[in-house]
Order: structure tokens, then sequence, then C-alpha cells
């Protein structure tokens, strides 16, 4: 017996959630905007939540940015969860990384590997953020979220663990 779910088209199934977690300044906005509009969109610093309905493949959600507010009463309800890492040193990341992370699976964006001064690759981020310790499906991947680099892999990533 499938899931009564298999049978109701995709369209008018409930929305799935996908949420955006970073320290500031990492590029979660440029990353919603990227996703909704397919190009980089001048952002300010978030207070509060940006969202916006998102189809990946077929598939409705709603996807969330959390810029400063009380993230911690929603990560539980994300179907699926994107973490940022900018510019941040990684032992300061650690921390709010591993708050935010929750039984759904989680997509990791080594970004700004564009800025010669990064302070990390995506191996080093692997490495300094512990992930074999996580119960969740993760993956971390290099991102250029300003330039659209990594854009279709976070679709497809999506696409993939919320279908
Ligand atoms: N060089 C570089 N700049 C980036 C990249 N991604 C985003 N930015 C820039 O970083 C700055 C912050 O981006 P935002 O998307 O506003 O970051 P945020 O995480 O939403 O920041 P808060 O809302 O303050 O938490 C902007 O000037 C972006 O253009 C990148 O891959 N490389
Ligand atoms: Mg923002």
């Amino acid at each position: 017996m499938g899931n009564y779910l298999s049978y109701v088209p995709h369209s008018i199934r409930p929305q799935k959630r996908v949420m955006i977690f970073g320290l500031p300044d990492s590029g979660k906005t440029s990353l919603l905007y990227w996703l909704k509009f397919g190009k980089q969109v001048e952002t300010a610093p978030t207070i509060g939540i940006n969202q916006e309905d998102i189809v990946y493949d077929t598939i409705s959600t709603v996807t969330m940015d959390f810029g400063i507010c009380d993230y911690i009463s929603y990560k539980d309800k994300a179907d699926v969860v994107i973490y940022v890492v900018g510019t941040d040193k990684l032992e300061d990341v650690k921390p709010h990384f591993h708050s935010v992370v929750s039984a759904a699976p989680i997509l990791i964006l080594a970004n700004k590997q564009d800025l010669v001064d990064k302070s990390h690759t995506h191996v080093s981020t692997i490495q300094a953020l512990n992930f074999w310790d996580l119960e969740c499906e993760w993956k971390c991947i290099p991102t250029v979220i300003s330039q659209g680099i990594g854009i279709g892999s976070i679709r497809a990533w999506v696409s993939k663990h919320i279908s």
C-alpha cells in the first residue's frame, strides 16, 4: 500500500517547508532570491523572516530565510534545511550550526568561495563542523551565491529530498 499522498497530484499537496539558516551576512537572502527570481537582488540585513513560495520541479514549497529572530521554535517544522556558511570563523559557526540541526536532511553551503580571504573550503567546513556526528542526512557543497554558482545543485538536492 502506498502512502495516500502518492495518489494526490503535487499541485494540491500541502506545501513543504524549506528553511535557510546561517550567521548574519552569510548569503541567506541572496540565496532565497536566486531560488525565487534566478538573479542577484540587492539585500539589506534581515530582521525577522523572509519567505517565498518556490516550486522545485513540480513540488510546491514555502522557502524561509531566517534573519535575526527566534529561529529555534521553527527548526523542527522544516522538511529540509539549507545552512549557509559565509566568512565567519568556523569555530564561531559550529555552535550556531548545531543549534539548527533537526531530523530534517541538511545541505551545507560553503559560500563566498570567490573571496580571496575566504576562511574555509568546503572540505575544511566538513572537517570543522563535525558532520560525521549528525544523525540526519547531510551534504556540503562550495557555492558563490552572488554569482548564482551552485544554484542548480541546490535546486536538485532540495527536489530530491522533499519529493
Ligand atoms: N563575494 C560574495 N558575496 C556574497 C556571496 N553571497 C552573498 N554575498 C554578499 O554578501 C552580502 C550579504 O548577503 P545577504 O544575502 O544579505 O546575507 P544574509 O545572510 O541574508 O545576511 P543577514 O540578513 O544579515 O543575516 C551581500 O552583499 C551579498 O551580495 C558570495 O558568494 N560571494
Ligand atoms: Mg538576510
